[in-house]
């Protein structure tokens, strides 16, 4: 057996190991977390966030290097996303998925491939998604996933430019006295709930524990059991990314119901982003390039409907560049020069695909960190030369 094969069977039986340890730890885990403990341990036990998860150095070898010439290869991105997140990724009842998420899916596929339907979408719990990266079975996640210093030092993950800038948040009742001035403080004696494998339960425990106020954390495995449980009341709370709250009160709250989302100022940072296996310079570049020519475009007013126009007259010389024109530097990535014009002819620009997935459940951008930086928000992209 040779090095490399011998590391594949390795890597395959460490993936396994740690795929039955998260299996173990799903449905309704419980932990309270007492303020006075010191102790934060609201997470399922080995659910996969990832800082205990062995020796990454192997893992870490099966992604090769290569893996822009493994995609082009094999004729499709194999994107994880997560398996139902309102306005981020939701499969249709045709089996299409929808959504900001897998929208940039798509994104990479029209770099890759000039084809934005060459996504093959693998739905991935909190708690399988590192693992699907470290052992090849996805070639990048686009899941709600939080850029976080373990998980790009510990975990063998790389992270691309943050296309959502998010915050945690909880989710109470209206007629259990919570509205839009609460705060962690007014959680006390709560059974608060989240899916496991997340830094929202990290979050809320560490929350829970500043406030001084003591909460049972309940970790279900996906999202969708932990909504349930809230609207049948086995949770006083719900937690999560900020977004994924607006989402599913926009879509499941029960009539005659009022759902309140709190604190006005969330209780993290979440940066939501691509993520893919590191030490891959070159997918790194494919996959950060493509976003942020969804950035450039949207800076420069460059849409799917007008990008014809602007390669065929270009405004200024790096729109001409980005659009495949002279001096791009696509095609010394491993592209083809009018990979960009692609993504945007095909996808459309970082505005685009916010305004159709985003916008409609209430997630506005005016004025929010997803702004533009010209506008005052964080959407920011080197530039193309
Ligand atoms: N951003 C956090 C949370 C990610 C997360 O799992 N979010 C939930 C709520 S938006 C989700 O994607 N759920 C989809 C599902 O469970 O199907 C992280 O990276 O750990």
């Amino acid at each position: 057996m040779n090095k490399r094969t011998w590391l594949r069977l390795l890597a395959a039986l460490m993936a396994f190991a740690m795929l039955t340890a998260a299996c173990s730890s799903d449905g309704d885990d419980s932990d309270t977390v007492a303020s006075d403990d010191g102790e934060a341990d609201g997470e399922a036990d080995g659910e996969g966030d990832g800082t205990d998860s062995g020796d990454d150095e192997d893992i870490e070898m099966v992604q090769g290097g290569d893996l822009l010439a493994t995609v082009q290869a094999r004729g499709t991105v194999n994107c994880g996303v997560s398996p139902n997140s309102i306005a981020f990724s939701e499969e249709q009842p045709d089996g299409s998925r929808t959504g900001f998420d897998a929208d940039y899916c798509r994104v990479i596929a029209a770099a890759v491939f000039g084809d934005a339907e060459a996504v093959e979408f693998f739905p991935l719990t909190a708690a399988e998604r590192f693992t699907a990266v470290q052992t090849g079975e996805v070639d990048l996640l686009q899941r709600n996933t939080t850029f976080t210093q373990s998980r790009d030092s510990d975990l063998g993950m790389d992270f691309g430019p943050t296309t959502y800038y998010d915050g945690q948040q909880l989710m109470g009742r209206a007629s259990d006295g919570f509205d839009s001035s609460s705060g962690v403080g007014d959680i006390d004696g709560s059974i608060v709930c989240t899916n496991a494998g997340t830094t929202t339960e990290k979050n809320i425990a560490d929350a829970a524990d500043a406030a001084g106020v003591s909460i049972t954390v309940q970790t279900f495995e996906d999202f969708d059991q932990v909504t349930a449980a809230f609207i049948d009341g086995g949770c006083d709370l719900a937690t999560t990314d900020g977004s994924g709250l607006v989402g599913r009160k926009a879509e499941q709250q029960p009539d005659g119901e009022e759902w309140v989302i709190f604190p006005a100022a969330p209780i993290s940072k979440e940066p939501l982003g691509p993520t893919y296996g590191q030490n891959d310079s070159q997918w790194a570049d494919v996959i950060n390039w493509a976003t942020y020519a969804t950035f450039i475009a949207d800076e420069f007013g460059v849409t799917s409907a007008n990008v014809d126009d602007m390669k065929a007259n270009p405004p200024t010389p790096e729109i001409g560049r980005l659009l495949g024109g002279e001096g791009e530097v696509q095609s010394l990535m491993g592209l083809d020069a009018d990979a960009f014009y692609n993504v945007i002819k095909l996808v459309g620009n970082y505005d685009e695909i916010y305004e159709a997935n985003l916008v409609p459940v209430g997630l506005t951008r005016v004025g929010s960190a997803n702004a533009q930086w010209t506008d005052g928000g964080l959407i920011y992209a080197p530039p193309a030369r």
